[in-house]
């Protein structure tokens, strides 16, 4: 073995699982279950694959990435893949090539990405997953990635289906403006949704939302259901197509603001009052939303907070530190509808 290997170099070796390394003669085998180790230091030069930027939550999210990078003095590799998965799965192994000390990942979607993870495990680099998970049968937290930051989606969905459900009385004929295929949040956020609905969800310990009977709601039925991929003019175009042939729709369910924001457009195309002749719902929290709400366009948004700077980097602190990090961190979430929207319009993005 090569004396001149640092004791870094070996770690890494092990924990990227390379099978056997021989110490002093000393043979050892093995898989190590751990993702690659980080180093104590003063700055690190660390990469962020962003998914895309086409809309205000993703400038946000970015924003404050950048901002406390640079409040920290670390350098950060940045790339953008444009909504598109293999330029993403590269923009990763371009980052391994120039040998950043970790990668925070907001990957497209779950699977094609999960293999960016394990490219970063087998070069030493750990991962840090922020806003969209993997799928964790390919890849999982503390052992191939160290974490994944985010909102709990599933939540988040059923509070949408809970304030409409008591807005709409228990009747209503929906349509389903879905995220980015194959994403988590488009999965969970559609599965939230629905089992409240059908009586079935199980309720997470903040309390939040209130328990649906256990009957569900018989009267709301989802009549059409398809992807805007998270984008305002895509989804305008999907609920122009929808509506037409569900001219009965008495509300849409959006995955996030920019397509609840298409779904609006599309509506005052047609003459149709958002807010009175359809109700919408949607989620992020996104100044345009705020101001939607305030205007009487949208009725609520679950918010789905973008400002991940400073968990991002606590969390590669401690996770330097050797401390013990849970397998999800999840950013506690509020809800915005006419009661708060002109109060927190002014602090959003
Ligand atoms: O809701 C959406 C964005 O992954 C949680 O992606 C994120 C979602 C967010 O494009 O607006």
């Amino acid at each position: 073995m090569d004396r001149n290997l640092s004791r870094r170099h070996i770690l890494r070796l092990t924990a990227a699982g390379t099978g056997v390394i021989a110490l002093g003669g000393l043979r050892i085998r093995g898989v190590y279950a751990a993702p690659p180790p980080l180093e104590k230091k003063d700055t690190y030069k660390v990469g962020f694959s962003q998914v895309e930027m086409n809309n205000p939550w993703r400038i946000a999210q970015t924003e404050s990435m950048q901002a406390e990078a640079e409040r920290l003095g670390y350098e950060m590799v940045y790339t953008d893949a444009a909504g598109d998965e293999a330029k993403q799965i590269q923009d990763v192994n371009d980052m391994i090539s120039q040998q950043v000390d970790l990668i925070f990942l907001a990957p497209r979607s779950e699977k094609p990405l999960a293999q960016a993870v394990l490219d970063a495990k087998a070069a030493g680099i750990p991962v840090i997953l922020l806003d969209r998970n993997v799928d964790n049968e390919i890849a999982k937290p503390g052992e191939d990635f160290v974490t994944f930051i985010g909102s709990d989606f599933i939540q988040e969905g059923a509070r949408a289906a809970e304030w409409l459900a008591r807005t709409m009385g228990g009747e209503a004929t929906i349509i389903e403006l879905e995220g980015t295929t194959g994403s988590s949040p488009a999965m969970d956020r559609q599965k939230g949704f629905r089992d409240y609905l059908a009586g079935t969800f199980t309720g997470h310990p903040s309390g939040t939302p209130v328990a649906a009977p256990t009957a569900g709601f018989p009267g709301m039925t989802v009549v059409a259901s398809q992807t805007g991929d998270f984008a305002r003019d895509e989804g305008r175009k999907v609920f122009e197509t929808l509506y037409q042939a569900n001219p009965e729709a008495t509300a849409v369910y959006a995955h996030n603001d920019e397509m609840a924001i298409g779904a609006i457009l599309a509506l005052e195309a047609q003459g149709k009052v958002p807010g009175t002749d359809v109700i919408i719902v949607s989620i992020d929290g996104s100044k345009d939303a705020l101001q939607a709400i305030i205007d009487g366009k949208l009725g609520a948004t679950v918010e789905c907070n973008p400002r991940f700077g400073p968990k991002a980097f606590e969390t590669l602190a401690a996770y330097a530190n050797g401390d013990d990090i849970p397998e999800k961190i999840i950013n506690p979430d509020k809800f915005f509808d006419s009661s708060n929207a002109e109060a927190e319009v002014g602090n959003a993005y």
